[in-house]
């Protein structure tokens, strides 16, 4: 990607986080349409200060990013976390999104393609999320791919996620992170791990067994001139998984339920995430926040390692 410094007036760099940057130290992004429409409040805000707190004990600085006021934030205070959370007037922006947010001095949520984006900006090189958008099921007639996958193809920031969502063809989803030479790296299995689940059934193209061999890939990729992106995926942990065979009727319900309302685009993930929260009884909420706590862990390991190395 071209990096310029003419986006550095756009930018808000939170002192805390500046200081790290400049020391050298590991910064871990984080971001914020998880928050705005992937959780519902309180969780959410509960869950994003708590995923900081999780960087800060694993010897990290939080970074969590949002575009606030058309300005590009790059670590937010409690207040701005709070907002995110319970301001109905927050959209949630995507990369195509975000020179008009910027322009018209709105409040966006980013998603896991805008928040790279911004953290390459800033030059932060790891970013913990829960689950990369990819390729929809049916995306052979909706064409409904990811920018995540886009913006994995193309910038250099290494995204920790419990996999690719269940919602998703992960077949496909692994088909064009492989199309535009993006690593797909499972942590500690040769099994690519399902968001909710453990297990997708299908073989992880590539393994590592620990953070100190996820730092030194990244460090060689970058070193070599291989730019953009890699997809570090780190299963859920067994004690809070829902196993793949559970979790199936439901999504395949949330799906149905989807098609019955009409919802396309940029409304589906949120809508599908809400709805197996509504058919499990709330199950899936817990799951989901256990494995950003979980990614949160490993980013901050991972840019620790990556510190260490340069
Ligand atoms: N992970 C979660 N919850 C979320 C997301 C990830 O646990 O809500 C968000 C991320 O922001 C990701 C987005 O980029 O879902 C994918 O949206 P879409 O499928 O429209 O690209
Ligand atoms: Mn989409």
């Amino acid at each position: 990607m071209t990096t310029t410094n003419t986006a550095a007036p756009y930018l808000d760099i939170h002192p805390e986080v500046a200081a790290a940057l400049a020391a050298g130290k590991p910064v871990v992004a984080l971001e914020s349409t998880i928050i705005s429409h992937g959780m519902p409040f309180p969780q959410n805000v509960q869950m994003a200060r708590e995923v900081e707190q999780i960087v800060r004990d694993h010897g990290a600085t939080p970074a969590t990013i949002a575009v606030l006021g058309g300005r590009l934030k790059v670590g937010l205070t409690p207040d701005e976390l709070h907002l995110l959370a319970t301001d109905k007037n927050v959209q949630k922006i995507s990369t195509r999104d975000l020179p008009v947010t910027v322009a018209l001095g709105g409040h966006g949520a980013t998603t896991v393609a805008s928040t790279m984006r911004i953290a390459a900006l800033a030059g932060i090189r790891v970013f913990a999320t829960g689950g990369t958008g990819g390729v929809h099921r049916g995306a052979e007639h909706s064409m409904d791919v990811s920018a995540d996958l886009l913006e994995l193809a193309q910038t250099d920031v290494c995204v920790v996620s419990a996999g690719v969502k269940s919602i998703l063809d992960i077949g496909l989803t692994l088909e064009v992170l492989e199309t535009h030479g993006v690593p797909a790296i499972t942590l500690g299995s040769s099994e690519f791990p399902a968001f909710y689940s453990r297990g997708s059934g299908f073989a992880s193209p590539l393994s590592v067994q620990t953070e100190q061999e996820a730092a030194r890939v990244l460090k060689a990729k970058w070193d070599l001139g291989l730019t953009g992106g890699v997809l570090l995926a780190s299963p859920i942990p067994a004690e809070a998984e829902i196993p793949a065979a559970d979790i199936a009727p439901h999504i395949a319900q949330a799906l149905r339920d989807m098609d019955a309302l009409g919802l396309t685009g940029k409304d589906t993930t949120p809508y599908l995430l809400g709805r197996i929260v509504e058919i499990t009884g709330g199950r899936s909420l817990e799951t989901n926040i256990a494995l950003v706590k979980n990614n949160a862990k490993v980013a901050a390991r991972v840019a620790a390692e990556l510190a260490a190395l340069k």
